[in-house]
């Protein structure tokens, strides 16, 4: 049994899907990020880092084994399955290269994006322009490959679909009336469109989003200090806590 601590959110809503691809057994633990839950000593002990998702694998021949980080989490289930990633040569590499595209640039872009479009009080338009900018560039990276490429590792679906479906299928649900590069059916990127397409169309991923709807949503039960806390703004700042730059 693999317990998955879970919130409503892309990086999350990944490792369901690799789970239910897997077939492997496995129960959903919700953690209310917005109430700070990832910051209580006992998830401390299971992610350091404060955030979801995290796996906790009961099956592991040692014992229980944890594993933090939404890429990581996808790596440690395909090397346990031997599914969703080759097991050597360029194949592998090339899964490699795009999963970490996810992590290193999709991931954290829309991430930042997100919060200037969304949390961060008025007056951002210098941050909102560069993350929207850099977002819609790398838009421009993935339909390059995907109009090479089925799937963002080549000839197979893979891990790193896994990683970039969610965020690709959030942003075009919430976002595609303000920022028209984001949705999905754009004539700016019609291979990303039937990618997005072909993902849906897997019974996994069905029952992923399937799994991952049965999660409730925590913003509405955010304080404003629980939402200072989370973006690390007012008392939580750097500046007021150093009184530096
Ligand atoms: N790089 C991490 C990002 C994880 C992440 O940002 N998780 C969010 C939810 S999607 C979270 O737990 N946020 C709580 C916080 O930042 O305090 C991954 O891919 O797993």
């Amino acid at each position: 049994m693999i317990d998955l601590y879970a919130s409503t959110t892309p990086n999350v809503l990944k490792i369901e899907i690799m789970l239910e691809e897997t077939g492997l057994p496995y129960r959903l633990i919700p953690v209310n990020v917005w109430k700070g839950e990832q910051f209580a000593d006992g998830f401390l002990k299971l992610n350091p880092n404060a955030k979801v998702p995290v796996i906790v694998d009961h099956d592991h021949p040692d014992g229980p084994y944890t594993v933090f980080e939404s890429a990581a989490i996808l790596f440690y289930l395909a090397e346990k399955t031997g599914q969703f990633l080759p097991a050597a040569g360029p194949g592998r590499h090339n899964v490699m290269q795009w999963l970490v595209f996810q992590a290193a640039n999709l991931g954290p872009m829309n991430g930042q994006f997100n919060h200037f479009e969304r949390y961060a009080p008025g007056g951002n338009d210098y941050a909102l322009s560069r993350y929207t900018t850099e977002l819609k560039r790398q838009y421009g990276v993935m339909e390059r490959r995907l109009s090479d490429v089925p799937w963002l590792g080549g000839a197979d679906y893979s891990i790193a679909d896994m990683a970039a479906f969610p965020w690709v299928l959030v942003q075009s649900n919430r976002l595609r009336e303000t920022f028209p590069f984001l949705d999905r059916d754009s004539p700016l990127h019609p291979n990303i469109g039937a990618w997005l397409k072909r993902c849906e169309a897997r019974p996994g991923v069905q029952r992923g989003l399937k799994a991952h709807s049965a999660l409730k949503p925590g913003l509405a039960t955010a304080s404003s200090d629980d939402l200072d806390r989370i973006f690390g703004r007012g008392r939580y700042a750097y500046r007021a806590n150093t009184g530096t730059r």
